[in-house]
Formats: structure tokens, C-alpha cells, sequence
């Protein structure tokens, strides 16, 4: 494969050990054996090592007010004594700034409490903070934002082989399993080093809300997502639906295609070419594919049947697009065919930006 790879030991100092989903902790399935996986599948690659970013390209795209709670939470929950009472070697909120709970002209505070003050920033419980989540969140977003620069620096494309995964944080909150956006992080460095207009792409099974929220007004990041309908009953459940279409000088830059449980190659590459010709027809000059493989038929988390073929045939009409391109890991979680599925997109794109 002649794609380079992005990399970054350091996703391993992130151990959710499970998710608190219905109030019980169950397993989960965004586990350190993805990433390694995935690198497994890809050694023949060149392989670069993810370079550390200043706080610029997270502040880019994130609130500072998040930045600076992740990079505190855990010890600030280990101070805490939480640990040993009530127990809780992770960290998980308890009460949430709903809006319902607002009178009018009041603002949610960042509570003193740290017990309280998970709930300021995190839209779930099932995204669970322990000793080494910030470094290898922060690993996440340095790779991406590498491989943007590879491809500022003349690649035609770079994957950064990443997790914790990216697209469901917003710029002021975190949950489904991801913290820093590092697709939306790698955009902004593609923005910043010249491009003047990027579309991401994200073929993830779930609809990517975090990016899309946080470029939903901006008219130079386009944002396309296909998966699962929300509205049938998957996660994130309140977004991703056809009608949200961008706001303000944004309006009309964010496109979304939910597909019915169940649907397959036919329906998926349909969509995944429907948002590629969008894309084309709106002049972006850049794309970043936001890559999740969790459509796959066998993925524990999402409904959709996409097959190892299917992955290869969307890699090929992203990379048809003839546009520099960087991808970034999302989800994709049964780890026998994670990094085949993987490679699938990856040698479908190759395949695609080379002409005819
Ligand atoms: C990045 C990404 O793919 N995030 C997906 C988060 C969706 N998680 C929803 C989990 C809902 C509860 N999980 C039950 C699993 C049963 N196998
Ligand atoms: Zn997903």
C-alpha cells in the first residue's frame, strides 16, 4: 500500500474497560486491540509517527473550557477520592446541565464539584475517562492533524491510524466513545495550510454530529455523513437526520443520508456516491474521510450490511474525487475484520486517484 500511515503508541494508555450504558457497566467494544489491528493488517506500509501539535490545532476546533477539563478530569477525579468511595475507577457523570433544567437567562456554571463536573461536558455515560484518556486522546488529534500535513506537504493522501475514535465530540462536549474530533482537527489544518475549501466525508455507521456542529455555519467545510437513521432508534438518537442541512453562511453545507437498518452495498455505495458528486459540485479541493468500517455486516454496534467489497468500491469513488485526501479512523469494532475492512477503503482510494 503506498498510502502513509499515521501512528501513535500512546492510544493504548487509553482503557475505557467498558461503558456505562443503562446505568451498568458493560464491556464495550472501542478497546486498545482495535488500533493494533489495524496496524497489524497495514505493516507493509510506510509508517510515520504522529507529531505532536501545539494547542492551536485543538483550540481550532474545540472550546478551551473542554480542552482544559479532559486534560484535568482524571486526577481531579483520583484527588477526589472517588476511587475508593463509591468505588468508581472511571469517570462518569452523574447530573447534566439539560437545557429543561435552565431558568431563562441562566448559563450552565462549570461546577466546583469534580463529581458534577463530568456531566458540564460529556453528552453520555458511556465515555469513560481513566488514567491515560487525555494523552491518547491528544495522540488521536496530533495524528490526524500529521496526516493533514503530509497532504499539505504534497501526499495525494495519509490515514491516521487512531483512536479514540473522533467525530460524535462537538466543540464544547464529548460521548460515544470519543473526546477530541480529530477528523474536524485535520479539516481546520487543511483549511489553515491553504485549502480553501474541504469536504469531510464520513462513512461511519453512525451519523458524525460532532463535526457537523462544529462546521455547521461555516461554508467551507462541506459535511456529507451516511448511516444508520437515527430516527429508527440508533445512537446519537437526536441528530443526523435528512433535514439538517447547515445554518447561517453555512446553510446548505451539511448534508446527511440516514439508511434504514439492514441496508447493504446497494444502498451504502449509492449514498457514499451521492455525497462524493455533492462534494465534487460544491468545489472542494480537499477531503478528509472520516473512516469508520462499522457499516460492516458484522460490527457489533450498528445495523448496516456493508461488505469487505463494498468498503473497496466507496475507496474508489472517494479517491475518483482526485482530491488530496486524509483519513482518519472513526469506529469499526469487530476486531477479526476490522483492519481487512480497513485496508479494503484504503486500497479502493489508492486505486482511485491513480488515472486510468
Ligand atoms: C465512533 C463510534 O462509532 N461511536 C459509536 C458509539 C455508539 N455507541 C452506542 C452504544 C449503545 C450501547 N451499546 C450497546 C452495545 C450492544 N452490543
Ligand atoms: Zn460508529
Amino acid at each position: 500500500m503506498q498510502i502513509p500511515v499515521v501512528w501513535s503508541e500512546l492510544h493504548r494508555l487509553h482503557e475505557p474497560d467498558g461503558e456505562v450504558w443503562l446505568g451498568v457497566r458493560t464491556p464495550g467494544t472501542e478497546v486498545p486491540e482495535r488500533a493494533e489491528r489495524i496496524r497489524a493488517e497495514l505493516a507493509d506500509a510506510r509508517f510515520f509517527a504522529a507529531v505532536q501539535q501545539p494547542d492551536d490545532s485543538l483550540l481550532a476546533v474545540h472550546d478551551r473550557e473542554l480542552v482544559d477539563y479532559l486534560s484535568s478530569a482524571w486526577s481531579a477525579w483520583e484527588a477526589a477520592g472517588f476511587v475508593e468511595d463509591p468505588g468508581q475507577d472511571r469517570v462518569v457523570p452523574y447530573i447534566f446541565p439539560h437545557p429543561g433544567l435552565f431558568s431563562p437567562g441562566v448559563a450552565p456554571v462549570v461546577p466546583a464539584a469534580a463529581s458534577a463536573r463530568a456531566g458540564r461536558f460529556a453528552f453520555d455515560t458511556m465515555t469513560l475517562i481513566g488514567p491515560g484518556t487525555w494523552e491518547a486522546a491528544r495522540a488521536a488529534v496530533d495524528a490526524a492533524v500529521t496526516a493533514a500535513d503530509l497532504v499539505v506537504g504534497g501526499e495525494p493522501a495519509a490515514y491516521a491510524c487512531c483512536r479514540p475514535p473522533g467525530h460524535h465530540a462537538t466543540r464544547g462536549a464529548f460521548g460515544g466513545s470519543c473526546y477530541l474530533n480529530n477528523a474536524a482537527a485535520a479539516a481546520a489544518r487543511l483549511r489553515s495550510g491553504g485549502v480553501g475549501r474541504v469536504a469531510v466525508l464520513d462513512v461511519d455507521a453512525h451519523h458524525g454530529n460532532g463535526t457537523q456542529t462544529i462546521f455547521y455555519e461555516d461554508p467551507d467545510v462541506l459535511i456529507g455523513s451516511v448511516h444508520v437513521d437515527p430516527g429508527a432508534g440508533w445512537f446519537p438518537h437526536f441528530l443526523g437526520f435528512a433535514e439538517e442541512t447547515g445554518a447561517g453562511a453555512g446553510t446548505g453545507a451539511n448534508r446527511n443520508v440516514p439508511l434504514a437498518p439492514g441496508s447493504g452495498d446497494e444502498r451504502w455505495l449509492e449514498a457514499v456516491g451521492r455525497l462524493a458528486e455533492w462534494a465534487a459540485e460544491e468545489g472542494a479541493e480537499a477531503l478528509v474521510v472520516a473512516l469508520g468500517v462499522d457499516a460492516a455486516g458484522g460490527d457489533p454496534e450498528s445495523p448496516l450490511e456493508v461488505s469487505a467489497a463494498g468498503f473497496r468500491a466507496a475507496g474508489r469513488t472517494l479517491g475518483e474525487l482526485q482530491l488530496p485526501t486524509v483519513l482518519v479512523q472513526e469506529g469499526g469494532y469487530e476486531l477479526a475484520t476490522l483492519g481487512r475492512l480497513v485496508r479494503e477503503l484504503l486500497e479502493g482510494v489508492e486505486a482511485g486517484l491513480r488515472p486510468a
